[in-house]
């Protein structure tokens, strides 16, 4: 269950920022798996682990600002164990009514990448659920609890200060009943990110936070400015255990623990998990 604060806070904004769930040693040690599999020579990467867009020559690979390295939870024991955290566990069985199901985990890296070209519509790239085929997408409040099929819990590896730029939300817009107007943000003298307004809030989490939020919130990227600094974190979704099919490629669920197996599976409706019965969740094998 969450707690009375993080379920009025995650009701009223669409998200909740959870600080320092991570610290110390667990903290590093997901940090230095994080980096074995970024600076991993291509060769040598374990089967089933690559960036996506992997078909382009090796020399590009390691220069793109925005890289999305597939499967990266399942890289180590110490990334995989965040799926089920004790800092997200309650929420997770909270919002998706004791039926959850982990459906990916991907590791990202942005770079400043001095060449973002300007964007004439729509700066910081505003998306949510309801926009397009996932229009069905479900927030519900019934007996006190809140109800989500479709979550996503991002999991910092590094430090975002305020003005680097990184991931905003317009907070409420999870209960929005109309269409986002394309002309809502107004691109600066750039053309790249939008001019400040008071409609969207710039979340800075540190190393080790999650930031958890409904798909249905409307949320975009302002660009990375820190030269010096990169953005690296776990992108974590999860939807109802007995909704849509299971895409991990199956040498990478045989890669995990019992428990994060069980977490990946699919399941009928009603059907309790096992792991739903403990708190903490620890990983056996
Ligand atoms: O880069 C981010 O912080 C947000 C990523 C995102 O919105 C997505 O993966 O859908
Ligand atoms: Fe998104």
């Amino acid at each position: 269950m969450m707690t009375p604060e993080q379920r009025y806070l995650f009701d009223i904004t669409g998200y909740l920022h959870i600080e320092g769930a991570v610290t110390g040693e667990a903290l590093k040690k997901a940090q230095k798996a994080a980096e074995r599999y970024i600076y991993c020579h291509p060769d040598e990467r374990p089967p089933g682990f690559k960036p996506r867009g992997d078909d382009l020559p090796v020399e590009d690979l390691g220069n793109r600002p925005l890289i999305r390295y597939q499967h990266g939870f399942a890289f180590d024991k110490s990334l995989e164990s965040l799926t089920m955290h004790p800092a997200i566990w309650p929420l997770l069985k909270e919002l998706t009514a004791d039926m959850p199901r982990f459906v990916s985990g991907t590791l990202s890296y942005e770079q400043h990448n001095p060449d973002r070209q300007p964007i004439e519509k729509n700066p910081a790239g505003l998306h949510c659920a309801r926009e397009g085929r996932y229009w069905y997408t479900r927030y519900q409040v019934k007996d006190g609890r809140i109800f989500c099929n479709d979550l996503v819990f991002f999991f910092y590896l590094t430090d975002v200060n305020p003005g680097d730029g990184g991931l905003i939300v317009i907070p409420g817009s999870h209960k929005s009943a109309f269409e986002r107007p394309d002309e809502l943000l107004i691109p600066n003298a750039d053309g790249i990110d939008p001019e400040p307004d008071p409609v969207f809030t710039n979340l800075t989490p540190k190393a080790g936070d999650f930031l958890c939020i409904s798909e249905l919130l409307t949320h975009g990227v302002l660009q990375w400015k820190p030269e010096d600094r990169s953005r690296q974190f776990l992108i974590l979704r999860y939807r109802p255990q007995y909704e849509g099919k299971v895409s991990l490629p199956q040498e990478i669920i045989n890669r995990l623990s019992p428990e994060t197996q069980e977490l990946v599976a699919s399941a009928s409706y009603g059907h309790i998990k096992d792991i739903i019965n403990q708190d903490p969740v620890t990983l056996t094998a």
